[in-house]
């Protein structure tokens, strides 16, 4: 009885280092998975869900301007359908956002605040494509003037973004993006 008891007490002593060494692995794998993509710390402009690799709220990323302007913000100046003379925008690539978050579908449905949704398939998020405009101008877009994001295409710069399809897929008052296997 005695001899069992010692024994096992010695077995634990001999895998200690194992146990120690993969209690170091946890404490640092952990933190630098949250590390990922932090929670948001203002207000929730973009809510992308789906076929992603980063989250961070519920299975889905939850982004505020500031995390959206991290990934980097791009700009061009282009005329539209709906605004008077060449528009600057400023705001974050589709392309370099959904790179950023890993997405991995085919589709992505893009809804707007107001019920509005329509589909795109992931291969015309293109580069020098759609951006996720935040800014007109110099001057922050709101809910009322097609904010907070309006998903805009460089109309000027190639005919096949002047199609009724583009313009369809031009949402304003943007809120969520779905990936779709
Ligand atoms: N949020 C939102 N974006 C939208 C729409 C909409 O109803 N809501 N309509 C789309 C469609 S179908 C087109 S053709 C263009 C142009 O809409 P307009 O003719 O009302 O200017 O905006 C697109 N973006
Ligand atoms: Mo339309």
């Amino acid at each position: 009885m005695m001899d069992g008891a010692l024994a096992a007490f010695l077995r634990f002593f001999r895998i200690l280092p194992l146990l120690m060494a993969l209690a170091g692995l946890w404490l640092v794998a952990a933190p630098a998975r949250a590390e990922d993509l932090h929670p948001p710390t203002g207000d929730v402009v973009l809510i992308v869900s789906g076929a992603i690799g980063l989250t961070n709220v519920a299975g889905e990323a939850h982004l505020d301007r500031a995390m959206l302007e991290e990934i980097g913000l791009e700009q061009f100046a282009t005329t539209t359908l709906w605004t008077d003379g060449p528009q600057v925008f400023e705001g974050v690539s589709l392309h370099r956002l959904m790179e950023h978050l890993r997405a991995q579908g085919h589709t992505l449905r893009v809804e707007a605040l107001n019920d509005y949704e329509i589909e795109i398939p992931a291969s015309e998020v293109e580069k020098g494509g759609p951006l996720l405009a935040m800014r007109v101008n110099g001057v922050s877009l709101s809910p009322r003037d097609k904010g907070p994001i309006w998903m805009v295409f460089p109309y000027d710069s190639d005919a096949r973004f002047r199609t009724d399809l583009t313009y369809a897929r031009s949402v304003w008052q943007l809120g969520r993006i779905e990936i779709l296997p």
